[in-house]
């Protein structure tokens, strides 16, 4: 399957475990991707207003008008839209 044709965007912060799994899987899966900050205890405005819930990570996929969270869900997602 193709790589995305616009940057993925993630938004995550860096001791996160769940967004670790996710920019894991993105790395091995050879996509580049935005990783978007947020603070560990800061505001959560933006996945709040993208996702209705302000857990990270979240993945912006604009080629399919893609907006989730949930770390599993994402990749399982990126598998089956960008794997092999
Ligand atoms: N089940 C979620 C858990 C995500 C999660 O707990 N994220 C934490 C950071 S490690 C978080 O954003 N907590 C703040 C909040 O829920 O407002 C996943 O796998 O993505």
């Amino acid at each position: 399957m193709s790589k995305p044709d616009e940057l993925l965007e993630v938004y995550q912060f860096e001791q996160c475990p769940y967004c670790s799994k996710v920019r894991k899987q993105l790395t091995e899966m050879q996509i580049d991707f935005i990783a978007r900050q947020v603070e560990p205890n800061g505001d959560r405005e933006k996945p709040e207003e993208l996702t209705g819930e302000t857990q990270v990570p979240v993945l912006v996929d604009p080629d399919n008008d893609t907006v989730m969270n949930e770390s599993d869900d994402i990749i399982q997602y990126l598998e089956e839209t960008y794997g092999e």
